[in-house]
């Protein structure tokens, strides 16, 4: 199985600097295929433009986020069907900062993950510790709650899914988790994995959570680290594609 290198923007942008940034890494890529399948997670207001700059490219792109309705009186929510209108192909659900920032429950997250799945939309699915509970021991626990929730609700699509795991501790830090710690977690989701479906193999696990172009040859090195979720060095070509290539 390729590698899964994913982009999350995050809320970051502008359609000059997209175009900039699409086009650089575009022309990185010298019309060859990259080493590891490619995505880029935008804003939703930015998906008609990556759309049409990644159209015929090998990279795909996506949204950062997907509503559990699937349309109707939810202002401000996006539905499956509209990302579907623009080409999307992953969506990533239950990311740190929604679940910080914006409640997002367990339960909330799974419902995402079914949806965007029914649909034909790959969800990213992520999930991890905070500093208190990695202290506390209880990493373990916390991730195998959170990714059993979207189990039990897409249960025999589970193989469909991608996983990320991104240490809530590691994430916009600067801090990463080192290859043995975040191996060592990649381990326990992919038997969990194996327990609920028969093709374990076909999941991508990725790690997040300040990757960048430094630590990321020993992070893909790892044997259950099937690619990673890239924040800030997604926002510039030359590193995203140095990832890319360290992912071969
Ligand atoms: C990070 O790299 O900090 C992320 O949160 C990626 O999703």
């Amino acid at each position: 199985m390729k590698k899964l290198i994913a982009g999350n923007w995050k809320m970051n942008g502008s359609l000059a600097a997209n175009e900039a940034l699409v086009k650089a890494m575009l022309d990185g890529l010298q019309g060859s295929a990259p080493a590891a399948d490619m995505a880029l997670c935008v804003p939703a207001p930015y998906l008609a433009q990556l759309q049409s700059l990644l159209q015929g490219s090998p990279v795909a792109w996506g949204a950062q986020d997907v509503s559990a309705h699937e349309q109707g009186a939810y202002t401000g929510e996006v539905s499956v069907a509209m990302l579907k209108d623009f080409g999307c192909r992953y969506a990533i659900v239950g990311h740190s900062e929604r679940r910080q920032y914006h409640g997002e429950t367990d339960a909330l997250v799974a419902a995402k993950a079914q949806r965007a799945l029914a649909a034909g939309v790959t969800p990213i699915v992520c999930v991890g510790e905070t500093l208190d509970e990695r202290e506390a021991g209880q990493t373990e626990a916390v991730v195998k709650r959170q990714l059993a929730a979207v189990i039990h609700a897409v249960a025999h699509c589970t193989s469909e899914i991608v996983v990320a795991y991104e240490p809530v501790w590691a994430i916009g830090t600067g801090k990463t988790a080192t290859p043995d710690m975040a191996q060592q977690v990649h381990a326990v989701l992919r038997a969990q994995l194996s327990a609920a479906t028969q093709h374990p193999e076909r999941v991508h696990i990725l790690y997040g959570g300040s990757m960048n172009a430094a630590n990321a040859a020993s992070l893909l090195a790892q044997p259950d680290i099937d690619g990673g979720l890239i924040g800030g060095a997604s926002l510039k070509a030359a590193d995203f594609l140095q990832i890319v290539a360290a992912a071969r």
